[in-house]
């Protein structure tokens, strides 16, 4: 299964290593041919190198968008070398075989991350690169393909090993790294163009990414993972910069964006937020006068859980924060940006990760969002929904004080990033309790209303933060006992979406405790 490489064809964008690799082939006596600029680099380098253009027939034509779709080209990468039609359909035709195609397409996602306009993005789109490819690749019986200039040495070696050859399970391979970079290429051009147009049916959108990154194991050692991305290059930990720390798990990138989302819900023009994530549920969220006491809040909610967290900010991290958040262990802090100083306050802390983004996400923003189960991908709109006052009904006889208000529609927020069933208690602007990932209603309101009291024995408080608090609930409350556990742990008010058959008991249940209740109409399921 040993195939020899006596010709080959080498198109890229991205000349780096181009030279030594050609140069490498040319001394085993390979013979090159190559498009336009491959072929100047080559040139210039002092090797011999033979115009595709001479191939053809054909010059490159309209600003190259036509330079090797031809059947000489094609002909030569599809032709079977061992069928003897094939063989003298070449002949006939003059056509000679390509045994190694070597190519790197127009940098089309780069072109996107660059914020290119429309028509530029579009002259980035590569046609015969991909056909080439896919011709080369799907001919793997004889044929090498290298996308990627990761190969450039491996396939040397492997010459160097079998005197000139390759065997079919390195074609094999190399194909299959071919196909998936052909899909992935694909698959950007069309979630550029799907935000472009701002579709987002699920049936006119690809789902796929590009490697971005291989990561040391999944969610647990024994597991193997990567991170791809999409190339929508939207604010967020697949875009950020990382300025220290050992590399990102996956469960660190899993957090981070759950941080990062929740974060993002709150609008620094409003003033400081921050939230803390621990195995992707916030165990604190709050507002604050400054970035450093919206941290020290967030982290009063639930300190014990709060150790080994992921932390987001909603402003650029300052040394003050820093400095708090230095006091303990933490494992990632996401910000829009972080000065200087913040900088050198984390410089000592090695295994802490610093991650900057150019801007925070928006979460009123369409999308898409994919899990897997077994046998296929469940798609759907990403949760953008957000409410305003105006949005909520007042079902009790007391309507919220302003205050309470202010609560509810921050623990609303919070409550859509709380696994299901989720409760949050709230009070001025801060998490006080959260209950998160229950099979029952009723138990995150205890969990939730426990987890206070557990932090009002740490703080020395004399009654828990729950006292006074607004709670927000991600669905109806089927019946009254979740409600009930919620005002006995002293919360005054309750936001919640409304449409349970037993809304009238609820509702009367809440009245009779004296609290304000409004509904919101929507839900907030996360799983
Ligand atoms: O515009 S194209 O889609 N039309 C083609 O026929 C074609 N053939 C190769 N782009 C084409 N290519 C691409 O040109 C390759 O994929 C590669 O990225 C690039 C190399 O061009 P040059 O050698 O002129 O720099």
């Amino acid at each position: 299964d040993l195939a020899p490489v006596r010709r080959a064809l080498l198109s890229v964008s991205d000349k780096t290593g181009l030279v030594e690799l050609g140069q490498a082939l040319a001394d085993r006596g390979v013979e090159l041919l190559s498009t336009g600029g491959s072929a100047k680099t080559l040139r210039e380098a002092g090797l011999t190198v033979r115009d595709v253009a001479d191939v053809t027939g054909f010059p490159e034509m309209m600003d190259g968008r036509v330079k090797t779709l031809h059947p000489g080209v094609h002909g030569g990468l599809l032709a079977l070398r061992d069928n003897d039609q094939h063989m003298a359909a070449m002949t006939a035709h003059g056509i000679q075989p390509i045994d190694l195609l070597v190519v790197n397409l127009y940098p089309f996602e780069e072109t996107v991350a660059k914020g290119a306009d429309y028509a530029t993005c579009i002259e980035n789109i590569d046609i015969g690169g991909p056909a080439m490819i896919r011709a080369a690749a799907k001919n793997h019986a004889f044929v090498n393909v290298i996308v990627d200039v990761e190969d450039y040495q491996p396939l040397l070696d492997e010459l160097a090993a079998n005197d000139g050859q390759t065997s079919y399970a390195f074609r094999q391979r190399l194909a299959l790294t071919a196909y998936a970079r052909t899909g992935a290429y694909d698959a950007a051009v069309s979630t550029w163009m799907a935000d472009a147009l701002d579709e987002q049916a699920p049936r006119r959108r690809a789902v796929a990414g590009k490697l971005a990154q291989t990561l040391r194991y999944g969610e647990n050692p024994h597991q193997r993972a990567a991170f791809y991305v999409d190339g929508s290059n939207r604010p967020g930990v697949a875009t950020a910069t990382q300025h220290q720390g050992k590399e990102l798990s996956y469960n660190n990138i899993n957090d981070t964006d759950a941080a990062f989302e929740l974060v993002s819900e709150f609008l620094p023009k409003d003033g400081p937020a921050c939230a803390i994530i621990k195995h992707a549920n916030p165990c604190g969220v709050a507002r604050g006068a400054t970035l450093k006491e919206a941290y020290a809040r967030a982290f009063d909610c639930d300190r014990t859980s709060a150790f080994g967290g992921i932390i987001a900010l909603n402003m650029t991290l300052d040394r003050e924060t820093a400095e708090e958040i230095c006091q303990i262990f933490t494992e990632v802090v996401i910000a829009p940006g972080a000065h200087q100083e913040a900088r050198d306050v984390f410089a000592s802390k090695k295994n802490l990760r610093l991650l900057t983004t150019p801007g925070l996400a928006n979460p009123a923003e369409a999308g898409l969002m994919l899990r897997q189960v077994s046998g296929g991908y469940l798609v759907q709109d990403k949760d953008n929904g957000r409410l305003q006052e105006s949005d909520l009904k007042v079902v009790t006889k007391r309507a919220p004080t302003d205050r309470e208000m202010a609560d509810m529609l921050f623990a609303w927020r919070v409550a859509k990033h709380v696994k299901s069933n989720a409760i949050v208690y709230v009070r001025d602007g801060a998490t006080v309790g959260v209950g998160a990932g229950q099979m029952s209603r009723v138990d995150s309101c205890r969990i939730a209303a426990r987890k206070a009291e557990d932090m009002a024995a740490t703080l020395g408080l004399d009654a828990p933060l729950t006292q006074g608090s607004v709670v927000a609930s991600d669905a109806f409350f089927p019946f009254a006992d979740g409600l009930l556990t919620a005002a006995e742990a002293g919360a005054t008010a309750v936001i919640q979406p409304g449409g349970s058959m037993r809304d009238d008991e609820v509702i009367a249940a809440a009245d009779e405790a004296g609290l304000a209740m409004v509904m919101t109409g929507m839900r907030h399921f996360r799983h």
